[in-house]
C-alpha cells in the first residue's frame, strides 16, 4: 500500500435506496482500480463490504463498512453504507464521515423513500453530492425517466455529465460529455475497459442536447464563465471541471453519471470523476472542535501539522478479531503504535497495528494523514463518537447525529435463569450501536428494546444470540397504565393483631382526592391533640405510597392524588412504625375504591411524513386507532401529519405504515401526556388484568 498524503485522499461515503446497487458498486470501483484482487458479488456473499455473517445471512448491508480504490496516484476511501431506514445510523454515521456522497440509483427505480432519506441527510452536511444511475443493463433502464425524478423529487440542480449508450441489453457504452467522448465497452471485460471513439452519429442530437445543458448549468454558476458563454467562445475542459467542482462545493451543482456496477461498465469514468470533482479532505473549512472540559471552540486545520483528531464514527465487533474502530483523522497525523489520549475516557489508546481496511481485510500502515480513514482493533475503552486527540492538547470534535429509536418491543430470555446473561449481552450491543437502547421497565415489569425498526431490532436479536449465547423470546410491551381518582372519600384503615406476647396496633382516618394531572402525590398531616404520635406519621405515609404502587382498578401506579391525615388512635404497648405502615396500606385499600377510579393511557406525539396520495390511507388508519388528527403541512416533498395517538394503539404501526404506502411514508413518536381511557376501552384493560391475577393465583 503506497502512502497517499492529505491531497491525494478522498471520502466517498456510498449512499442509497436498499438494492439499488450500492455494494455492488463500491466492489466493482475497488476491483476495476485494482485495488481488491477479486470482483466479488453480493448475491454469492462475496461482496468486499457484506462481510458479517449477519449481512450474508439476509443478503444485504446491515454495517457501513470500508473500501478502497487507488487511482491516478489517489487513494478513494469508499464508505458503503446500509440502505434500509432500520440501519440509518451506519448511513448517518458514513455520510458524516465522508466529504461527499455518491448517491446511487437502480436505473429501473429511480428515486425511492431511502434515496429521499440520503439525499436529506447529505444535504444536512452540506457535502457535494454526485448521483451514479446503475443497473443501466436491466430490462427496462431508463436512464432519462430516472434523471427526470432526480429533478422532479430531489433537485432541480443535478446536471448528466454522462449520458448511456443503448439501455437494458444493448447498454454498451457512455458518452462522456465532459471529454466529449464515447466509452465504448468490450463486451466480457472483467475490468470496464473500454474503447474511446467519437461520438455515435444516432446519438449526435441527444449529446448536443445534453452538452449544452451541462455547459450553460455550469456556466452560469460562475460568472467570468458565463460571460465567455454568452459571447459565444469555447469553455475548456480544465474551466468546466474547476467551474463545476466550485458549484458543488457550494451545493449548486450535482452531476449525474452512470453505468452497470455488475458488468463494471462506467467503474473507470466514474474514478476519475471522483478524483477530479470531489474536495481532497485538506481542501475544507478548519474544523470546528471544543477543547476537552470547557465551551471554548478551537479551529483545527484539517493538516498534518496540526494537533491530532480523530473521531471514532464505528466500532463493529468481528469475528476472530474482537472490536474493531473505525475512525476519520481530522487533523493532524498518526504513526503505527502511536500513542493518543481519549478525553472522555481519560485514558490513553495506543494505535497498534494501525491498519486500512479493504472490506474485511486489514492492512497494516506505518502511517495516516490528515483526512484519512483508518482502523484499528482491540482498542481498551473507546466507544462511538469519542475523539482520539492528544493529552497535552485534548479535543472534542463534533459528533455523529445518530438518529432516536423509533419502536420498542419486550423481550424475554428463553432460559430462565439467563437474565444476567441477557442483561450483559444487550449492555455490549448498545455500547456498539448508539441507535439500539435497553432498558428494565419496573411499571410494566419487562425488558424493553428499542431501535430504528422491526428488522433492526431482529438483527439485534440474532446477534445476541449469536455473540452471547443468549436466545430471547420477543414479546408484545405491555403498556404503562396509571391510575388516578376524579372523587374524594373518607374512611379508616385498621390494623390490629393480638399475638402470644406483644400486639400490633395502628388506627388512622384519611380523606382522599385528586389533584390537577402531573401534580403526584401530596401527603397532609392534620391531626390534633395527638391521636396519633407523631413519630408514627411518617410510617402511614409510607404505607399509603406503597399501597398506590398497585392501584385498584388494573394494578397500575395511582397518580396525582391528594391524602388528608386527619385522625387516628394508638396503644401505648402494641403500637409501632410497622403497625401504622400497614393502617396506610389498608386505609388507601379501604378508601381509593371510593373516589371514582379511572385509567390513565399514555398518549403519544406522532409525525407522519408521506406523500400525499397517502394521505388518506394514514390519516384513516391513525383514526382507527383511536388517533386525533391535530393537523398537516407540507415541506414542498412530503405532507406533515401531526396526531395524538394512543400508545396501546401504535404496536407494530412501523409495519402497517410500511404497507399503507409502499414504505414511502415514515414516522416519529414521543411520549406526549397521560389521559383518562374512554370507559368500553379501560374496561377491557381491567378485565384482561383481573384475568391474569386469577391465573397467577391459580398456577
Ligand atoms: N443487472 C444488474 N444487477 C445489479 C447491478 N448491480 C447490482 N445488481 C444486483 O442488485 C442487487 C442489489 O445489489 P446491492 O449491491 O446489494 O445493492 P445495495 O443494497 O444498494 O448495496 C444484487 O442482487 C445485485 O446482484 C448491475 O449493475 N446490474
Ligand atoms: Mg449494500
Amino acid at each position: 500500500m503506497n502512502e497517499y498524503a492529505s491531497t491525494a485522499i478522498r471520502n466517498v461515503a456510498v449512499v442509497g435506496h436498499g438494492g439499488s446497487g450500492k455494494t455492488s458498486l463500491v466492489d466493482a470501483l475497488a476491483f476495476v482500480a485494482g485495488s481488491s484482487k477479486r470482483h466479488g458479488r453480493v448475491k454469492e456473499g462475496s461482496a468486499l463490504t457484506d462481510y458479517s455473517p449477519d449481512e450474508i445471512e439476509k443478503g444485504y448491508s446491515i454495517n457501513l463498512a470500508l473500501a478502497y480504490a487507488e487511482w491516478e496516484g489517489v487513494k478513494i476511501n469508499l464508505i458503503d453504507t446500509p440502505g434500509f431506514l432500520d440501519f440509518a445510523g451506519d448511513t448517518e454515521a458514513g455520510i458524516f464521515a465522508a466529504d461527499a456522497s455518491l448517491i446511487v440509483l437502480g436505473a429501473t427505480t429511480g428515486v425511492e423513500v431511502g434515496t429521499e432519506k440520503v439525499w436529506d441527510y447529505s444535504r444536512q452536511f452540506h457535502h457535494p453530492a454526485i448521483f451514479f444511475v446503475s443497473m443501466m443493463d436491466k430490462e427496462h433502464a431508463n436512464f432519462e425517466k430516472v434523471y427526470s425524478d432526480i429533478r422532479e423529487h430531489l433537485s432541480p440542480k443535478a446536471i448528466p455529465v454522462e449520458i448511456p449508450i443503448g439501455e437494458g441489453a444493448q447498454f454498451h457504452g457512455i458518452v462522456n460529455l465532459i471529454t466529449r467522448k464515447a466509452h465504448l465497452y468490450r463486451s466480457g471485460t472483467k475490468t470496464g475497459e473500454y474503447d474511446e471513439k467519437d461520438i455515435p452519429a444516432e446519438l449526435k442530437a441527444a449529446y448536443e442536447k445534453y452538452e449544452q445543458d451541462l455547459v450553460e448549468t455550469v456556466a452560469s454558476t460562475d460568472d467570468a464563465l458565463v460571460e465567455r458563454y454568452l459571447e459565444g467562445a469555447e469553455i475548456a475542459h480544465d474551466d468546466l471541471v474547476r467551474a463545476m467542482r466550485a458549484a458543488m462545493k457550494r451545493g449548486e451543482l450535482f452531476p449525474v453519471l452512470c453505468g452497470a456496477a455488475e458488468l463494471t461498465y462506467g467503474g473507470r469514468a466514474l474514478l476519475s470523476e471522483i478524483v477530479e470533482l470531489v474536495p481532497p479532505p485538506n481542501d475544507g473549512e478548519p474544523v470546528k472542535a471544543e477543547k476537552w472540559g470547557s465551551a471554548e471552540k478551537v479551529e483545527l486545520a484539517p493538516r498534518d501539522e496540526a494537533g491530532l483528531s480523530a473521531l471514532v464514527f464505528k466500532i463493529i465487533s468481528e469475528p476472530h478479531v474482537g472490536d474493531v474502530t473505525f475512525f476519520r483523522i481530522y487533523s493532524g497525523s498518526v504513526k503505527n503504535g502511536q500513542e493518543t489520549w481519549n478525553a472522555a475516557r481519560s485514558g490513553f489508546e495506543k494505535l497498534n497495528h494501525l491498519s486500512v481496511a479493504q472490506g474485511k481485510e486489514k492492512i497494516e500502515v506505518p502511517l495516516l494523514h490528515a483526512g484519512d480513514i483508518g482502523v484499528i482493533a482491540k482498542l481498551r475503552d473507546t466507544h462511538t463518537n469519542d475523539t482520539l486527540s492528544t493529552q497535552a492538547t485534548p479535543v472534542v470534535l463534533p459528533r455523529v447525529p445518530f438518529p432516536e429509536p423509533a419502536i420498542h418491543l419486550a423481550i424475554e430470555a428463553k432460559v430462565k435463569g439467563e437474565e444476567d446473561k441477557l442483561s450483559t449481552g444487550l449492555t455490549k450491543l448498545a455500547e456498539e450501536d448508539p441507535t439500539f437502547h435497553w432498558e428494565y421497565n419496573p411499571d410494566v415489569r419487562q425488558t424493553w428494546i428499542r431501535g430504528l425498526g422491526e428488522r433492526h431490532l431482529e438483527v439485534i436479536l440474532g446477534r445476541l444470540s449469536r455473540k452471547f449465547g443468549v436466545h430471547a423470546n420477543v414479546l408484545k410491551p405491555k403498556i404503562p397504565y396509571r391510575e388516578t381518582i376524579k372523587g374524594k372519600a373518607e374512611g379508616q384503615g385498621k390494623h390490629k393483631k393480638q399475638t402470644g406476647g406483644r400486639g400490633q396496633f395502628g388506627d388512622c382516618w384519611i380523606r382522599m382526592m385528586p389533584v390537577p394531572r402531573g401534580g403526584g402525590y401530596v401527603f397532609e398531616d392534620q391531626i390534633v391533640g395527638g391521636s396519633i404520635p407523631n413519630k408514627f406519621i411518617p410510617a402511614v405515609d409510607r404505607g399509603i405510597q406503597e399501597a398506590s404502587v398497585r392501584g385498584v382498578l388494573a394494578g397500575a401506579p395511582m397518580v396525582d392524588f391528594k391524602v388528608e391525615l386527619f385522625d387516628g388512635s394508638y396503644h401505648t404497648v402494641d403500637s409501632n412504625e410497622m403497625s401504622f405502615k400497614m393502617a396506610g396500606i389498608l386505609a388507601f385499600k379501604n378508601v381509593a375504591p371510593s373516589c371514582r377510579p379511572v385509567l390513565l393511557e399514555p398518549l403519544d406525539d406522532v409525525e407522519v411524513a408521506t406523500p400525499e396520495e397517502y394521505l388518506g390511507a394514514v390519516m384513516g388508519d391513525l383514526s382507527s386507532r383511536r388517533g386525533q388528527i391535530l393537523g398537516q403541512e407540507s415541506d414542498g416533498r412530503l405532507l406533515k401529519l401531526k396526531a395524538i395517538v394512543p400508545e396501546a394503539e401504535m404496536y407494530k404501526y412501523s409495519t402497517q405504515l410500511h404497507s399503507i404506502t409502499h414504505g414511502r411514508a415514515t414516522y416519529k413518536s414521543t411520549f406526549r401526556t397521560y389521559a383518562e381511557v374512554p370507559p368500553d376501552v379501560a374496561a377491557k384493560v381491567i378485565e384482561e388484568y383481573q384475568k391474569e391475577k386469577k391465573e397467577e393465583k391459580e398456577e
